[in-house]
């Protein structure tokens, strides 16, 4: 058995897809929909106000395609908080109106793959923030997919030694970084939570940017021979009146 990767784990991650069902949202009376608006207003309103405490994160999103309308991410302390931003949302009126397309559940993850021998990571103030994920403000916009690595006759990446892995980590890295100031990405484990092993949450002030970091790392060999993907969300932060002015009550 080749060593398994270590793994250090910070907050749980609920992406909350969710698309409006406009046909009813049209159809119902301007009254419901204002009270509805003006309900999921104020849950947004007290999760922002807790995400400034950074006591957890929420971002709220447009996504282009029709895969779904919405986005929120949330990052929280436990399982038993994520349920309860599922729940939040789905007890407002304006939920009614509302599908759920797909949704990831998953946990941030850090591995221990280029963290350096004989170092405590969780001494280091920069990985310890890296475990509770903040939105980055200067970056408005958000890629979402999950992905496994491979395990396909010769390419099973779960049969690979450590010290392959490292070394096509590190390629990985490089190429990662030199999207840094560009491109952020949060990364979180899946494995025995949802269908893949992990969500790749990328973050980008230019959308641009995503298509250039994912392209250029099809040419790595840990993706190029170890990566499959799953679907692609694509969209772009929204303020409370960006997601009203949606909605046009
Ligand atoms: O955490 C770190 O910054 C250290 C280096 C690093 C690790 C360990 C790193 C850097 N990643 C790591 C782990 Mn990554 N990453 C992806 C994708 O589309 C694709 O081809 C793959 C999807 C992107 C776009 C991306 C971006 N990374 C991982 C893992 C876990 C692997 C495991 O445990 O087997 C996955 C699944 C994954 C996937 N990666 C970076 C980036 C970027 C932009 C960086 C540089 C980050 C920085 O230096 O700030």
């Amino acid at each position: 058995m080749s060593e398994p990767t270590q793994t250090i784990e910070g907050w749980y991650a609920l992406h909350d897809f969710r698309s409006m069902d406009w046909r009813a949202w049209h159809a119902a009376d301007l009254g419901v929909r204002q009270e509805a608006l003006a309900e999921w207003r104020e849950l947004s309103a007290r999760l922002r106000a807790y995400d400034e405490t950074r006591s957890l994160t929420y971002g709220a999103y447009r996504i282009a395609g029709h895969k779904a309308d919405l986005l929120f991410v949330h990052f929280r302390e436990s399982l038993e908080e994520v349920l309860a931003a599922k729940a939040e949302l789905q007890a407002t009126k304006l939920a009614d109106f509302m599908t759920s397309p797909y949704s990831y559940v998953s946990i941030v993850e850090l591995s221990s793959y280029l963290s350096k021998p004989g170092t405590d990571p969780l001494e280091d103030p920069r990985l310890v923030a890296r475990l509770h994920p903040a939105i980055p403000q200067e970056m408005p916009h958000i890629c979402f997919y999950p992905m496994n690595k491979r395990r396909v006759g010769n390419d099973n990446w779960y049969m690979l030694p450590m010290s392959e892995r490292v070394e096509l980590m590190k390629s990985h890295g490089l190429t990662g970084r030199s999207y840094a100031g560009k491109v952020t990405q949060v990364i979180t484990g899946s494995v025995g939570f949802d269908d893949w092993e992990w969500g790749v949450t990328l973050y980008a002030g230019d959308p641009l940017q995503f298509k250039k970091l994912v392209y250029e790392m099809r040419f790595d060999e840990v993706s190029a021979r170890y990566a499959d993907f799953g679907p692609f969300y694509v969209g772009t932060r929204a303020t409370d009146d960006e997601v009203a002015a949606y909605l046009q009550p």
